[in-house]
């Protein structure tokens, strides 16, 4: 069975940390015997903005709906298009469009890279956020009245369903109910903000019911930053919103160390449409053209998109290999932000040497 990947390099280090993500996917599928068609595209960049106009063609969905899934590096190049723009032109169109409501953010120290937290090592931090991907603060429900005078007003509001907080809550409850500690941590600021995520936090209470198994922890999200620094081995699987759950997907990847190794995965898990895999880092201007970037996050996003398709073995062989090159821990070979003089080549290079072996 040949499956069919869009590979979507983006902007910035999206360009730089791809193709060591596709080395890595090209070295797992000749290994173990998978048949994958990788067609690349330049849309859904700030590149294919500033020759049409747009960051997408007029007929995006029919030519990516034909995939089985999209790999993805990165979004933003403010420098030519404010972020707003490129964001909601490329990345959030793909995620609604696609109905890719579960954006799952796997958070865990890896062997060989030091936490900035004092004294944690490898099994300390291991867990999951999952981010409600397509409502919520990302509504762009809104607008402006008196623009550019005295009286502006500016309003934007957050669009809850329960629809959408029920599959978002039913997902991670299923997830933690999958591992060992079998507990859920739920992100909100009920006290502030005192209509939606009241709201929230009685969904999360009235599903408990289903999942009696599952250790319920609810926490304000001020609290819970501070815990995430605090206390990283009290968590497993974090539900949050759109917002909450893009700062808490941040923050876990520093505490461990750095978001150049963070994963993502947007998901349709009914399989009704393709699902995306991408770093959760962004387009990172400062770094971008200097060959330095940490291709790990997209290529545990790679492993992230092989296991969705129902290959774990070729997943946990790419897992096992970033690992292996982490933990030797050859200053030539990593790249900067975990301590090395090497480049985002010479990292991909060794790991996709170790997923041959
Ligand atoms: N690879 C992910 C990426 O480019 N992220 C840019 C960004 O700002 N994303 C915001 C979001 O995930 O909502």
């Amino acid at each position: 069975m040949t499956h069919r990947i869009a590979v979507i390099p983006g902007d910035g280090i999206g360009k730089e940390v791809m193709p060591e993500g596709v080395r890595a996917l090209k070295a797992a599928a000749e290994r173990f015997g998978i048949d994958l068609e990788l067609e690349p595209f330049g849309f859904a960049s700030c590149d294919y903005y500033a020759e049409h106009g747009q960051m997408l063609p007029d007929d995006w969905f029919e030519i990516l709906e034909k995939f089985d899934a999209i790999f993805y590096g990165a979004v933003g190049w403010p420098e030519t298009v404010p972020d707003h723009i490129s964001l909601w032109g490329s990345l959030l169109q793909l995620r609604r469009r696609f109905d890719q409501y579960i954006n799952l953010r796997p958070c865990r120290l890896l062997p060989g890279i030091q936490s900035p937290l004092a004294g944690r090592k490898p099994g300390d931090i291991d867990f999951y956020v999952v981010r409600e991907n397509t409502e919520g603060e990302y509504s762009s429900v809104g607008g402006k009245m008196f623009e550019g005078t005295e009286r502006e007003i500016v309003i934007q509001e957050t669009v809850m369903t329960r629809h959408g907080t029920d599959r978002v809550l039913k997902f991670a409850y299923e997830l933690a109910q999958s591992r060992p500690r079998k507990k859920l941590t739920s992100a909100t600021k009920s006290n502030g903000i005192a209509i939606t995520m009241p709201w929230w936090d009685e969904r999360v209470s009235e599903m408990s019911g289903h999942y009696p198994d599952v250790t319920v922890d609810q926490f304000h999200i001020d609290i819970l930053t501070a815990n995430f620094v605090m206390h990283p081995d009290w968590f497993d699987v974090v539900v949050a919103s759109n917002l909450f759950g893009d700062i808490l997907s941040d923050l876990g990847p520093a505490c461990t160390g750095t978001i150049g190794v963070a994963p993502s995965a947007n998901i349709n898990p009914e399989g009704t449409f393709p699902s995306l895999f991408e770093p959760v880092h962004g387009s990172a201007p400062d770094i971008a053209g200097k060959g330095i970037a940490n291709p790990i996050g997209q290529i545990w996003s790679a492993a992230m998109m092989l296991e969705h398709l129902g290959y774990q073995e070729a997943a946990g062989a790419i897992v096992a290999a970033f690992e292996e090159v982490l933990s030797e821990g050859d200053v030539t070979l990593l790249t900067p932000d975990v301590g090395g003089h090497g480049t985002t080549e010479s990292l991909g290079l060794a790991i996709a040497e170790r997923i041959m072996r």
